[in-house]
């Protein structure tokens, strides 16, 4: 006997084309004129703080920053997905994500400036500190979910990982144990083409990364992420059937700067390729919609920059007030202080370490 027994196929969805046009078979109905103001207004927040803390770490007022330019609309539509009790965690890169759930601006710039405090979650927020280490959030993440199911709330899990993370053992093993007990987790791909200086075309021989969720038993649907309501729709699809089970969703998106602060793209990167996915940019299409369908003007445009631009500089002043206790980096390693590290404390303070 010769039979197929599994054939898979993965779904792109985009809802608003490069040019603003809107495939209305799909436009999600609670999307309102107000819902696409508010995911442009998010956007441009984003990219203002992202010019702000690269410029600050340039003058040596920021120690690095992971940029998210070009990826403004994976984001800022999948954090605007999330209901009220679901909880996400990212890597890295997800500041746009942090901001939509309501995450102080100034700790996020505290962070970057190199401060951990900065990414201490306020009480009862939903969310977890960057995760550095690539991939390693997503066993966490998958554990999170399995958590909600097995204490039978009703909250779904909303995971980041890198095209490159997608390669690590950590991840397949998190698709694989949300798979086999159908946890409520949904994990984001958000594909911006490099890791660090390895293309996409060099990471796996795969068609699209979605499909690696196939091998797991894991719903896989791929969508331009460059596409705010496609990626909106998606994902608050994928969270209303997280009582059914995992899916993984693969952001087409790009990285339209450098990895980190420390990383010069221009040293192995094609600019005609940036140059092709400039005419992509996530925030001109929306701001061309909006525009066509007389819902924003060139006066709005400049009084929001302006406003965006006092928030970031406000919340760069509020940051820069923050004085870390040097104490801190004995604090909070053990439940305990152990004997070891309290004779480092002792010495510490009875030399005045932190006065210089
Ligand atoms: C386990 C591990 N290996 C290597 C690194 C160094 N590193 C940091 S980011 C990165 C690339 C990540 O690429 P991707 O997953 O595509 O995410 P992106 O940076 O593009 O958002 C690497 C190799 C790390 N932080 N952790
Ligand atoms: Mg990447």
């Amino acid at each position: 006997m010769h039979k197929v027994v599994f054939d898979g196929s993965v779904e792109y969805v985009q809802v608003m084309d490069e040019n603003g046009n809107i495939d209305p078979a799909l436009f999600p109905k609670e999307v309102t004129d107000d819902t696409i103001l508010t995911m442009y207004r998010w956007m441009s927040l984003l990219r203002a703080l992202d010019a702000k803390t690269l410029s600050l770490q340039r003058q040596g007022r920021a120690v690095t920053y992971a940029p998210s330019l070009g990826e403004e609309a994976t984001q800022i539509g999948s954090g605007m997905a999330m209901r009220e009790q679901d909880f996400f965690v990212p890597n890295f890169r997800q500041h746009g994500v942090y901001l939509v759930r309501g995450f102080p601006l100034d700790r996020l710039i505290t962070y970057w400036r190199g401060y951990e405090e900065g990414t201490q979650m306020p009480d009862g927020f939903k969310g977890f500190p960057y995760i550095v280490p690539v991939a390693s959030q997503m066993p966490h993440a998958s554990g999170i979910a399995f958590a909600q199911k097995y204490k039978k709330k009703d909250a779904a899990v909303v995971a980041y990982v890198g095209d490159g993370g997608t390669s690590e053992g950590d991840f397949y093993e998190a698709m694989n144990f949300s798979g086999v007990f159908k946890s409520p987790l949904v994990a984001i791909i958000e594909n911006n083409q490099w890791a660090i200086s390895v293309p996409r075309s060099k990471q796996s021989a795969a068609v699209t990364l979605a499909q690696k969720g196939f091998a797991a038993g894991v719903k896989c649907v791929q969508v331009d992420g460059n596409d705010v309501i496609a990626v909106y729709k998606t994902v608050r699809d994928a969270i209303a059937n997280a009582g059914d089970g995992p899916t993984l969703i693969e952001c087409v998106t790009y990285r339209m700067s450098m990895h980190t602060t420390a990383d010069d793209p221009t040293k192995y990167r094609d600019q005609a390729e940036v140059e092709l996915w400039k005419k992509r940019d996530p925030v001109d299409r929306i701001r061309k919609y909006l525009t066509s369908k007389g819902l924003w003007n060139e006066s709005m445009e400049s009084k929001m920059q302006e406003e965006q631009l006092k928030q970031v500089d406000d919340a760069v002043e509020l940051s820069e007030q923050f004085k870390p206790d040097p104490k801190s980096i004995f604090e909070n390693v053990y439940s305990f202080m152990p004997q070891t590290l309290k004779d480092e404390y002792d010495d510490a303070v009875s030399n005045n370490f932190w006065q210089g």
